[in-house]
């Protein structure tokens, strides 16, 4: 019988063949795809979040158990859809335009991903646009936007000046974050929150969803 802690330590050490076995394992057991997702592949990186946030363990580890996590999701996601298990949210997220650095925002997107959220991830040098697009093909929940650069971060009142201008600011909440990114900053464009870091805007997205 598959043991969950052994998926979610699995996932920690960023053995994704192992997690991938286990996986496989379980559903051969007839073990119901959410609970597999839940107490194994996300309370896993749930562990790996807040040792990030707490300074555990840093970005290589953290992109390890992502794969894991990845691997394991490749095998669950067929069965997932079958049994009707919803995503808790949509969430489109992107660099702004002129910023190529991605590795932040994939980390977001790993964690939201292991979170429950379905992410529409638009890449690096979105312009506004774009996302404006993309909110109106994909209706999220929620939008993120990243800047690594003091010259890029300017555009991300850009981004929020094209949704009002499509009418469709009130359709979703603005998140931000990047290492030049502050409270402040946030407030003084009027996004709805800043993030820190992956697990905090895992935290805060869900708590838009609630
Ligand atoms: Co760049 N770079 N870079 N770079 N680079 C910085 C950002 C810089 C601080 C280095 C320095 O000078 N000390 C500096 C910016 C200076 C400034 O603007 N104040 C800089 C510069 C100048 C440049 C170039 C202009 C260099 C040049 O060509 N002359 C150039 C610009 C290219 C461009 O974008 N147009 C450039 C290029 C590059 C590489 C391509 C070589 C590479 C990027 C590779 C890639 O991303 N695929 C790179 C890298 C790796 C860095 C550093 C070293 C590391 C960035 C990183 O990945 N950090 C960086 C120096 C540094 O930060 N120490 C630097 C790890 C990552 C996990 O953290 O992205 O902050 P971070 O993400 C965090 C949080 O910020 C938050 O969560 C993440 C996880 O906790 N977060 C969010 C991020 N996005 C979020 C979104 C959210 C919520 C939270 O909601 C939606």
């Amino acid at each position: 019988m598959v043991d969950f802690n052994e998926i979610s330590e699995s996932l920690q050490r960023g053995d994704a063949e192992k997690v991938k076995e286990l996986v496989k394992q379980a559903l051969e057991e007839k073990v119901i795809p959410r609970d597999i997702l839940e107490n194994g592949l996300i309370s896993g990186m749930n562990v790996i979040g807040v040792k990030f946030k707490n300074n555990e363990i840093y970005v290589p580890e953290v992109l390890i158990a992502a794969r894991a996590m990845h691997a394991g999701m490749d095998v669950l996601r067929p069965k997932l859809v079958e049994t009707g298990v919803k995503n808790i949210g949509k969430f489109v997220i992107g660099t702004v335009k002129g910023d190529l650095h991605d590795i932040g925002k994939n980390l977001v997107k790993m964690m939201l991903e292991g979170a429950g959220f379905e992410v529409i991830d638009l890449g690096v040098d979105i312009s506004p646009d774009k996302f404006v697009e993309a909110v109106k093909e994909h209706q999220p929940n929620i939008i993120g936007m990243s800047a690594l650069l003091t010259t890029t971060m300017v555009n991300m009142p850009e981004v929020i000046k094209a949704l009002e201008d499509a009418g469709i600011r009130d359709k979703v909440k603005v998140m931000i974050g990047g290492a030049p990114i502050t409270q402040n900053y946030a407030e003084q464009i009027g996004a709805d929150a800043y993030s820190p870091d992956a697990a905090s805007a895992v935290e805060e997205a869900k708590s838009f969803i609630a």
